[in-house]
């Protein structure tokens, strides 16, 4: 059997343990916390894109953002202030309003009976969490009591890619460097972005404009996202490792990161070199990514085919390309993944992991 096949034998076998009725009947009660986010705006599209099942949607912010009316399949909804009162009667919370509001407020929304699927990284490392990713470990869900995380954006689109390679080569190590979009630090950096680039188009100084991010981001890339480690990583490069190694299960897989912030709006791109303890030629590289869920390839050089990020951005796969051998090692494969950061990196896995729930 395929690796394609089995992962859908796996998520068929998930939906078999539910009563069928049920599912095609049964609505939820949905809130969305940090709902005039990025990502917040995002769940309230891939919610109703996908037709989630939902009774009563409920969009909850901070104060600043009380009275705000959002649009959810057709209909306005009015935000609401997150209080500790926020989650009576709601069978799923949608978190992505950052760790600290998560850490506070996921065990309230728990308490109150809601499954939370977190976007934040507040609770990715718990043992008792499960961080999922529904193409890679969706039997890892049964284990929840409570929280579900989901990964980081950069972490998600590789671990979709790296997935059906381990289970054919078992994978050694993995050096990933990325390029990530403003849109992963939140609306001010891609506020930045386009202040700094209008500014520089009228020939104005760039240095006036408020930062968000550590530098200039217009024609520039900065090798910082969130926080240094005392081991002089980012917060961002640990995650990658770390939640890599928890979502395949296998902490003998060597990963190391240099995260990048570049000048582009949507989608996360990044440079993967994986060595592999079985051979795996570039040729059975893609027919293996091919069949993969969640994947798309892209990779015909000789038309200037390969993966971009805007042409990723508003889609659901992590698509891949540059498809080719690391010659310098004996089996090695490096591969250019490129996907939407806040579909696949965050609202769509994190609405998937709800569909799995359901
Ligand atoms: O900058 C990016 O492209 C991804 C950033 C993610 C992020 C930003 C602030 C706080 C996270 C995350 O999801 O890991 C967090 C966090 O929850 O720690």
């Amino acid at each position: 059997m395929s690796t394609k096949q089995s992962q859908r034998m796996r998520l068929l076998r998930f939906a078999r343990n539910d009563n069928r009725k049920d599912i095609m009947t049964k609505k939820y009660n949905v809130a969305i916390v940090g709902a005039t986010g990025m990502v917040g705006s995002e769940f309230i599209k891939v919610l109703a894109e996908r037709k989630f099942p939902v009774r009563e949607i409920r969009l909850l912010a901070s104060g600043r953002s009380k009275g705000k009316m959002l649009k959810f399949c057709g209909k306005d909804h009015e935000v609401q202030e997150l209080t500790k009162d926020s989650f009576k009667g709601i069978e799923i919370a949608l978190f992505s309003a950052g760790g600290g509001i998560s850490k506070e407020f996921a065990p309230v929304a728990v308490k109150a009976g809601a499954v939370v699927v977190d976007n934040s990284s507040a609770w990715r490392m718990d043992p008792e969490v499960p961080l999922v990713v529904p193409e890679v470990n969706p039997d890892a869900i049964k284990r929840h009591k409570g929280i579900i995380a989901n990964p980081n954006c950069s972490t998600i689109q590789m671990v979709v890619v790296l997935k059906p390679i381990h289970d054919a080569a078992r994978i050694k190590r993995v050096v990933v460097s990325t390029y990530q979009s403003t849109s992963g630090w939140g609306k001010e950096a891609v506020d930045q972005l386009w202040q700094e680039v209008k500014a520089a188009a009228k020939g104005e100084k760039l240095n006036k404009i408020k930062k968000v991010l550590p530098a200039q981001i217009a024609f520039n890339v900065i090798p910082h996202i969130d926080v240094f480690l005392p081991n002089k990583y980012t917060r961002e490069e640990m995650k990658m490792v770390n939640e890599t190694q928890k979502i395949m299960e296998d902490d003998s897989i060597k990963i190391t990161a240099t995260c990048v912030r570049v000048p582009v709006v949507i989608s996360h791109a990044e440079a993967l070199n994986i060595e592999t303890e079985k051979k795996l030629t570039p040729e059975q590289a893609t027919e293996i990514l091919r069949k993969s869920p969640g994947v798309e390839v892209i990779d015909d050089v000789s038309k200037g085919k390969y993966p971009l990020p805007i042409d990723a951005a508003g889609k659901d796969p992590s698509y891949v390309g540059r498809i080719r051998a690391d010659e310098s090692v004996e089996n090695g494969l490096n591969l250019w993944v490129v996907s939407d950061n806040l579909r696949k990196g965050a609202a769509l896995n994190a609405v998937q992991i709800a569909e799995l729930l359901i």
